[in-house]
């Protein structure tokens, strides 16, 4: 007999782990795009308590952009997983079985170009991360490239994301499919309306705009819960749990959340009552997350890569960061946004540090430095552009970017090689070659990135000199004895 997680083996798994809702018994009302660790971890989650409440065709077809591992393994599992959710005080796991089909964008993208004609079809929503949406970091602008390019000029099958989708909307057009909401559920800045941008953009070079315009909602989102990349050791742990194996399984801290903009022209799952907060502008709560959350994310990783610490919450322990990063967030994040009714910016912050100091989440520093170029504007730079605007200097946020700077050299304080997995990797090492290999040098190459630094920013006097400093400091003494000469 299998061993393996699936429908012939769930009444082995104890029943407090079982699905909230039989699984295949929900019809597709759902396709996401990007099947990776977090959207399992969480959209798909809220959305099987929303059926478990309220029933609804809300099942999830599930469509990997180009990675075939995760699909396959879902496949051989009846596209059942398990998420375990990791506090310091315990563990327990659950079997989800949301997940209503699944797709493979790169060998069958005309799969996905009929699903997203199917009018019981009514939401798209996304995870393809930071760089899959080709905008420009800086400007929110579309980076038209050949790609992209021949997705719109030719009849060819469609290679990126956004081209699968206006592809589907021309196809749901044709078909007269009806309405339809698509749902940014990446850490993008204004996510929704960056999104109706891109699409607005493909609309109008494909003759689709009066149509999107109708027919095509972008509901905004913030989205939060902090899902480490899975180990052999989350295998196991789902192993000793369910007592079958999961080969895709995943692991979460016990805090999660969704703010949602509630704009749904066909319906959509009572996320409300599985815990999701609708609203009319997530605004408030999307700039203070990717500020305070990822902007301490992303400090912490940096910084903590350098000085040589293997996982955010190791890194957390590094003397007097702890210090810098309430220093960060009260001086430089909170000053720089409004947040939501009845929020304190310096208790959320507190909740920040407490859920990075988790010691059952192994979250990998540099899994968090990846694609820097893609995540520093919104995490970081208008932190400091809108601190500038109001004539201070921002020195913690900035003392995040020296830490980026430096983490691009590719080797960390103790001359271990660190990665530098980045779209502009190629660039970002261009610029850095050909510049003088001093602090002044570096700032200097790397704020010459017009995708990344806004040129009010890069022509920031005062933020260069600070840049300077720091990086200076970093030369003289190193990440750790410079953190620990800020407390
Ligand atoms: C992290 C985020 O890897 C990263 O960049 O900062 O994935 C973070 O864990 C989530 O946004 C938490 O909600």
């Amino acid at each position: 007999m299998s061993d393996l997680l699936g429908l012939a083996t769930l009444s082995r798994v104890p029943a407090a782990c079982r699905p909230r809702i039989t699984p295949g018994t929900a019809g597709a009302g759902i396709v996401h795009l990007g099947l990776g660790a977090f959207h399992r971890a969480h959209q798909a989650v809220f959305t099987e308590d929303a059926m478990a409440a309220a029933g609804g065709d809300w099942g999830i077809v599930g469509v990997a952009p180009r990675s075939v591992t995760v699909l396959e393994a879902l496949r051989a599992q009846d596209r059942l997983y398990s998420v375990t959710t990791l506090a310091a005080e315990g563990r327990s796991t659950r079997v989800v079985g949301s997940l209503a089909g699944l797709r493979h964008a790169a060998s069958d993208p005309d799969a996905v170009v009929q699903l997203l004609a199917d009018p019981a079809i009514r939401i798209v929503t996304l995870t393809v991360t930071e760089k899959g949406y080709r905008l420009d970091p800086a400007t929110g602008r579309l980076l038209l490239d050949d790609e992209l390019r021949g997705d719109l000029e030719s009849a060819r099958p469609p290679r990126t994301v956004p081209g699968l989708l206006i592809r589907g909307l021309a196809a749901r057009r044709r078909a007269d499919a009806g309405p339809i909401a698509l749902v940014s559920c990446d850490n993008l800045p204004a996510n929704g309306h960056r999104l109706r941008g891109l699409v607005d953009y493909l609309a109008t070079a494909t003759s689709h705009t009066d149509w999107v315009r109708e027919n095509v909602t972008f509901p905004g989102t913030m989205v939060d819960r902090i899902v480490p990349a899975s180990t052999d050791e989350t295998r196991a742990i789902a192993r000793g749990e369910l007592g079958v194996r999961d080969e895709a399984a995943l692991s979460g801290e016990p805090y999660s959340a969704w703010v949602i903009e509630d704009d749904f022209p066909a319906g959509r799952p009572a996320w409300e009552k599985a815990g999701a907060v609708l609203t009319g502008d997530p605004r408030p709560w999307e700039t203070l997350k990717l500020r305070t959350l990822n902007g301490v994310h992303s400090a912490i990783a940096y910084l903590g890569a350098l000085a040589g610490r293997e996982t955010i919450a190791d890194a957390l322990t590094l003397p007097g960061m702890a210090g810098m990063l309430r220093r960060f967030i009260a001086e430089d994040i909170a000053p720089s946004l409004t947040p939501p009714p009845g929020v304190d910016r310096i208790e959320y912050g507190e909740e920040v540090l407490h859920r990075f100091a988790n010691p059952a989440l192994v979250y990998r520093t540099v899994q968090v430095a990846m694609d820097g170029s893609q995540k520093l504007p919104q995490r970081v730079l208008h932190t400091i552009l809108d601190r500038r605007a109001a004539g201070a200097t921002p020195r913690w946020a900035i003392m995040v970017v020296a830490g980026w700077m430096r983490f691009t050299g590719g080797v960390a304080d103790d001359g271990h090689p660190l990665p530098l997995d980045d779209p502009l990797a190629a660039r970002i090492r261009a610029r850095r070659a050909a510049a003088p290999a001093t602090p002044a040098g570096v700032v200097d190459a790397l704020l010459g990135l017009d995708t990344v630094f806004a040129p009010e920013l890069a022509d920031d006097e005062v933020v260069r000199d600070q840049l300077i400093e720091w990086l200076t400091e970093f030369d003289k003494h190193g990440v750790e004895a410079t953190l620990a000469g800020t407390s």
